[in-house]
């Protein structure tokens, strides 16, 4: 087995900047591709070569699958890494990818393709013994059979898109009465959406803890998981804070729901590196929500407590190397907290975009920030807002949320409005504080506390 050479990365901002890092490290040369817009960026400046592969517009560029094939078979690159967002978790592209004699660094297809099936999975895993939340066995055909489960479980109940996921095309009903007209329009939701009108139903939990676990897996089958990340904190579904390890689980619960993640991965003979979404109720009670086939946004927290490098491990997995971590001999070491840093105002999340007009980010013991920013920048409209990760390491829960209020404190970013002031209030807070907080932690922060 043989290390790529070259590796083509097909994303932008500081995802592209982390994946040259790993490759730099291990020997890969590497080749970005990028925009218009994203000429002067620092993925560009820091990859080995840079191809444009149109403008602006993700559909026209980062999402242009014959554009970024083109560009690996110019360049040379024998592997494509997706990131996170855009062609990551588009099983038509990495079977391109694979047409084309490029490896796709990341799942199989079949993987990506069932990750995104989640009335699927669900059904399957509740099959092969790993909890799901309470609901139908699958796709819901019609609005009987929509009432006769939402009856059976009881309300209120959740409808979600099977295509969707991270919180699209989900709708909550509390009663009865109401089911049968909201069943229809998340039908019709999901189909605008995400082009196939499949719903299913969960009990809706109201005091629930996301729980995620990051697995690897190599070619022949071995699983390790290298612990959960707690990503409670989220607004409209996007996570703010995450932290590794969870705060305050029970230690029973802790090594139960990385055995239920072992056996996610095993039971859909999953590949590379993913993560198993739980919800945690208030009773510690564990149900599987749903599988990302991709590496996630929060990954460095995983990195920080367990010393494991995911991107690294990513592509010497997709290079057909055995997975050299075993689970026993993993250690956990002190508490990890990260703060994403976006480019919106702190108090309704608007996004800022413009001249970044100075950057100074922090650092000193314990910080790590990956961001593609730097003075003199523009922030530009037409992407995620996410500019910079802040991602600390402490002995302890205490330390790490010292640790983060210094970093925040020290790092400049002037010309554009950032969450960082919203920041500094979370850490400030008593609920959060006392580690004590679900997903309905941001409605409670704005309710005056
Ligand atoms: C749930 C839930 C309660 N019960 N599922 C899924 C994706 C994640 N971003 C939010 N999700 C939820 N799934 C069950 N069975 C609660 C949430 C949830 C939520 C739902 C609706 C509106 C806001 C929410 C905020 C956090 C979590």
């Amino acid at each position: 087995m043989k290390l790529f050479k070259k590796i083509l990365i097909a994303n932008r901002g500081e995802i592209a900047v982390r994946v040259i890092r790993a490759c730099r490290e291990l020997g890969i040369r590497t080749v970005v591709v990028y925009s218009d817009i994203d000429r002067e960026t620092m993925p560009v400046r820091l990859a080995d070569e840079a191809v444009c592969i149109g403008p602006a517009d993700p559909a026209q560029s980062y999402l242009n699958t014959p554009a970024i094939l083109s560009a690996a078979e110019i360049t040379d690159a024998e592997a494509i890494h997706p990131g996170y967002g855009f062609l990551s978790e588009n099983p038509q592209f990495a079977e391109a990818c694979h047409k084309s004699g490029i490896t796709f660094i990341g799942p199989k297809p079949e993987n990506i393709r069932l990750g995104g099936e989640k009335a699927r999975t669900r059904k399957l895993l509740r099959k092969r013994g790993v909890p799901v939340v309470p609901g139908s066995d699958g796709v819901v055909k019609d609005e009987e059979e929509a009432l006769k489960t939402a009856r059976k479980v009881g309300f209120p109940v959740i409808l979600k898109a099977s295509a969707g996921g991270g919180g699209r095309g989900m709708r909550i009903v509390e009663r009865d009465t109401e089911l049968k007209d909201a069943f229809r329009m998340a039908q019709r939701e999901a189909l605008a959406a995400f082009g196939k009108d499949d719903v299913y139903i969960e009990k809706y939990i109201s005091e629930m803890r996301h729980i995620e676990v990051q697995i690897l897996a190599d070619d022949e089958g071995n699983v390790v998981h290298l612990g959960e990340r707690d990503c409670s904190i989220q607004r409209r579904h996007q996570k703010l804070i995450e932290e590794a390890p969870a705060p305050g689980l029970d230690e029973k619960v802790r090594k139960k729901i990385g055995e239920y993640a072992v056996k996610t991965a095993r039971a859909l003979k999953y590949r590379n590196a993913g993560t198993v979404e739980f919800i945690v109720d208030s009773s510690g009670e564990i149900y599987f929500m749903e599988i990302n086939t991709r590496v996630q946004v929060e990954h460095p927290i995983t990195e920080a407590v367990t010393g494991v490098d995911i991107i690294k491990e990513q592509i010497k997995l997709a290079a057909g190397y055995p997975l050299e971590i075993k689970q026993g001999s993993l250690k956990f070491r002190g508490h990890a907290i990260e703060c994403r840093i976006n480019a919106e105002d702190p108090e309704r999340f608007v996004p800022s975009s413009g001249k970044i007009t100075f950057f100074y980010p922090p650092g000193g013991p314990g910080v790590r920030v990956d961001t593609a920013a730097f003075s003199g920048w523009t922030v530009p409209v037409n992407y995620d807002s996410l500019i910079a990760k802040v991602i600390v390491l402490g002995k302890d829960r205490n330390e790490a949320i010292n640790r983060m209020d210094r970093a925040l404190r020290e790092f400049v970013i002037e010309g554009i409005e950032t969450t960082i002031p919203f920041h500094l209030r979370v850490l400030s807070s008593e609920a959060f504080r006392l580690g004590e907080y679900s997903t309905r932690f941001i409605e409670f922060l704005n309710g005056g506390l």
